[in-house]
């Protein structure tokens, strides 16, 4: 069993509901059907592409799920809410990036974890920072030191009915 981080990201088609359906479709990969799930946020969108804002949360669950196994559920709920692979770095209806998988460190070919980006992106720090504020990610750097008032100011939290 173990202990799982993950980035939800939409900006098309209704953004907010993509991510709570995808949170419901996240319930049962979960032990015990339980997710935690940080605050949504809004962000502008990282990256050249233009593109609307983005709504950014982490969820947190426990599963028996191997990596490749979580990676593949992953991409089928992606699937399911209409994603399609095109653009790189453009508009997206969800994404659904695997953050940490326990205390592992893993370079596989289709899966890098922790994710490569996450220590670069506001959208994802003050979320999982939200969840998880003592976390030490697997390189030792605790969660704490990467986030200051500039990060925080970069994403927009939404209200408590989301
Ligand atoms: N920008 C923001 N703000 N949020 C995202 O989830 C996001 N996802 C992406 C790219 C296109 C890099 N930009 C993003 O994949």
């Amino acid at each position: 069993m173990t202990q799982v981080y993950i980035a939800l990201g939409a900006n098309l088609e209704s953004p907010r509901q993509q991510l709570d359906e995808a949170v419901i479709a996240l319930s049962a990969l979960a032990e015990d059907a339980e997710v935690q799930v940080s605050p949504y946020y809004r962000s502008a969108p990282m990256g050249d592409v233009e593109q609307p804002d983005y709504i950014n949360a982490v969820a947190c669950l426990t599963t028996q799920l191997a990596p490749i196994e979580l990676l593949d559920a992953l991409q089928t709920i992606e699937l399911q809410q209409g994603r399609v692979r095109n653009v790189r770095w453009g508009a997206r209806t969800l994404d659904l990036d695997l953050l940490l998988y326990g205390d592992e460190q893993l370079s596989l070919p289709r899966l890098t974890v922790p994710h490569y980006g996450m220590k670069q992106r506001s959208f994802v720090l003050v979320p999982l920072s939200d969840l998880a504020p003592q976390l030490i990610l697997p390189c030792g750097t605790p969660i704490s030191a990467l986030i200051d008032d500039n990060l925080r100011a970069e994403v927009q939290q939404l209200g408590a009915d989301h």
